[in-house]
């Protein structure tokens, strides 16, 4: 196993500020609270549900018969579009801001030209709205899958609510990806209806969803009806008689005050379908229940996040990712927070729009990515300089490790030295925050690229290659070694794939594929993916699919692709290509498969490079060794290559790597 040098992180780095003084705890203290959560693990996690309501109290918190088929407050019964809205109606929060909404275009003076305001009670009314037409218009009804692909516009949160309030299964695909993607979701998911939007901006350009969809409903068989939200107000939107519905035409037979009982829902009833990518395989249908998720993810608002009334939070996430699920929709409506919702594009029209958008509504709290803060970075600090940042007072990032300078950057030119700041480690399979700082509870000393230490509740581990504890400072593999409330509910339709994915490399243990340090304080160190699973500004993309879409193409009979680092993004794909016999490599082809690539997947799945090759490097059971191609491509040592059935693929791969550089130096 290869031994990490203390000296290539900043394992001794402490920092701490005037702010966050008074929640600083020693790290031993902090420790000895995790353990005390963890000897009564039940009962800790019964201590937080209690603080949400409930309609029938659970008979049990943790039902373990059947791991890792593992149920959370048995017998309980809840709604979470209830928890969300019609809980704080009831106070005096009806009439705070739920939502400020901007549209991504702006006027000749930089000024945004669509604005919204959302209350608790306007959203209440909106959700009722929004399940009585599921319900009734549509007849969706307890456990049917609906399907959302739609932008970032309340519209979005609104649907899912509606969903949730009527026991319905939310599955949201990105809107970025494509009408594959989207149609092969639609089909793993069998589901019913499918919302949707006519257009919507990105980067001053004018996206046409609905169209999308339409090619998508060519390959599916399931969708009785398409509702479309008319964001733009495109004209020549085409509308398939019987199937597809406008929203606003739907809406104008529902009264204003229309109401829908919330239904009680049984703690383990699904509530959303995510995708997401693995190592093998088509993308996978994680589960994720009602009660066990809402527990774990009001936890990780209050100690992660420190929400308080008069906090403007903002999580830049897309909702079409788990970040958005759990920390855009459900977590700040839940806690009754005020939050930000952005339409577009972080540099569009300029590179400051973020720094506009915290000073225009005053954000105190910022969950963002790796990847944009070093884009920012990258931009320069006189950005940021030019608006007024000093009413942050926490900064958070997730999606993939942040390196220490992009956290030194963070930290100083957005944060001002007066921030709690932290890299939250989790995972779709989670459903919430695992490995952070807690400025909600206490804080332990910070260190620029760190996760920080397991929440209180999360028996977290880094194993050895033997399934021992891995000695600090020393790499091995992330673990959690019980069950937690948020945690995934299996993928969809494969109880199998579930067990053979998570349970299996470490027999009882949770596995979740990412290589990791514990340091000697027991800080935890997440350093990126343990398999072939590729992590594109955050986006995780698995090298199956990309191989599938190359080899979708006619010219192609067989490619591999592994993920290299990029100084922005993290990492990007890139893509060895063995073409067809008679078929002559050429740069308009090369060009035209990336093409393909993006129109399959979508464009985050876009290949840097593609390399042609006559053969790939495989071992003698013909299976590809990516693990060279990425040696190659990244200049490391080839390692063992006993295995490899032909020696003169990895030098093939080398020389094609090299031409590029010299391409590049070329300019
Ligand atoms: C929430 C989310 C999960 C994978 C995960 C890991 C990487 C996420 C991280 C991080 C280092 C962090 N990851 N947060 N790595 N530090 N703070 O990103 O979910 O899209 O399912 O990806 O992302 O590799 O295994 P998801």
């Amino acid at each position: 196993m290869h031994q990490v040098l203390k000296e290539e992180l900043p394992f001794n780095e402490y920092v701490i500020n005037e702010r966050w003084k008074s929640r600083l705890i020693d790290i031993n203290a902090y420790k000895a609270l995790h353990t005390k959560s963890l000897e009564q693990l039940e009962e800790f996690w019964a201590s937080i549900a209690r603080e949400l309501e409930w309609f029938k109290p659970w008979d049990k918190v943790l039902d373990a018969s059947n791991p890792p088929f593992y149920k959370w407050f048995v017998g309980g019964k809840l709604n979470l579009s209830y928890l969300a809205l019609d809980r704080h109606v009831k106070t005096w929060r009806k009439n705070k801001l739920a939502i400020e909404w901007e549209g991504e275009p702006v006027d000749e003076n930089g000024n945004p030209t669509e604005q919204r305001k959302l209350t608790y009670f306007d959203l209440y009314r909106e959700v009722n709205r929004a399940a009585y037409m599921l319900k009734h218009n549509f007849g969706i009804r307890k456990g049917d899958r609906i399907t959302l692909y739609m932008p970032m516009i309340p519209e979005l949160p609104i649907v899912m609510l509606a969903a949730w309030r009527i026991g319905a299964v939310t599955s949201v695909v990105f809107s970025g990806f494509s009408a594959e993607a989207l149609a092969e979701r639609i089909n793993d998911s069998q589901s019913r209806i499918v919302v949707t939007v006519d257009g919507f901006w990105r980067r001053g350009k004018v996206i046409r969803l609905k169209e999308i969809v339409d090619q998508a409903l060519e390959k599916v068989g399931t969708v009785e009806n398409v509702i479309v939200y008319r964001r733009l107000g495109l004209k020549d939107v085409p509308m398939t008689e019987g199937r597809d519905y406008w929203w606003h035409k739907v809406m104008e037979g529902i009264k204003a005050n229309a109401y829908v009982e919330p239904e009680p829902l049984e703690s383990e009833h699904p509530s959303f379908i995510l995708y997401t990518s693995g190592t093998t395989g088509k993308p996978k249908g994680i589960v994720h229940d009602t009660g066990g998720w809402a527990v774990h993810v009001y936890a990780t608002m209050k100690w992660v996040f420190d929400l308080r009334e008069e906090d403007i939070y903002w999580c830049t996430a897309d909702i079409g990712w788990v970040t958005g699920h759990s920390y855009v929709v459900l977590g700040p409506l839940m806690i009754g927070a005020t939050q930000v919702i952005y339409e577009g594009a972080p540099d569009y029209p300029q590179p400051d729009r973020w720094w506009a958008i915290i000073e225009r509504y005053g954000v105190t709290i910022l969950y963002t990515s790796p990847t944009a803060i070093r884009m920012f970075m990258r931009y320069g600090e006189e950005w940021p300089r030019r608006h007024d940042l000093s009413t942050l007072r926490i900064i958070h990032s997730v999606g993939e490790p942040i390196n220490p300078e992009a956290w030194r950057w963070a930290y100083k030119v957005l944060g001002n030295e007066n921030v709690a700041m932290a890299s939250t480690w989790w995972m779709t399979e989670t459903g919430g925050i695992v490995i952070s700082h807690t400025p909600g509870l206490y804080l332990i000393p910070m260190k620029p690229g760190t996760n920080g230490l397991p929440l209180p509740g999360f028996d977290v581990d880094v194993f050895d290659d033997n399934g021992k504890p891995a000695p600090p400072g020393v790499r091995g593999y992330l673990v959690i070694k019980r069950p937690w409330p948020g945690m995934l509910h299996g993928i969809w339709g494969d109880p199998d794939r579930y067990i053979k994915t998570y349970w299996s490399k470490f027999p009882g243990v949770f596995y979740a594929g990412d290589y990791a340090i514990k340091d000697q304080d027991g800080y935890i160190w997440v350093l990126g993916r343990a398999d072939e699973v590729i992590k594109v500004a955050g986006h995780r993309l698995g090298t199956y699919e990309l191989e599938s879409a190359l080899v979708s193409h006619p010219t192609v009979a067989e490619a591999a692709v592994v993920g290299v680092p990029d100084p922005i993004k993290g990492e990007v794909p890139i893509a060895f290509v063995v073409l067809k016999q008679g078929v002559m490599p050429s740069d308009e082809l090369r060009k035209e498969l990336r093409d393909h690539v993006r129109k399959t997947i979508g464009p985050v799945a876009e290949p840097a490079h593609i390399f042609f090759v006559t053969k790939l490097p495989k071992t003698r059971s013909g299976k590809i060794m990516r693990r060279l191609l990425k040696a190659v491509a990244t200049g490391a040592p080839l390692g063992d290559t006993t295995t490899l059935e032909d020696e003169t693929s990895v030098e093939e791969a080398k020389k094609a790597y090299e031409e590029l550089r010299r391409e590049i130096a070329r300019g």
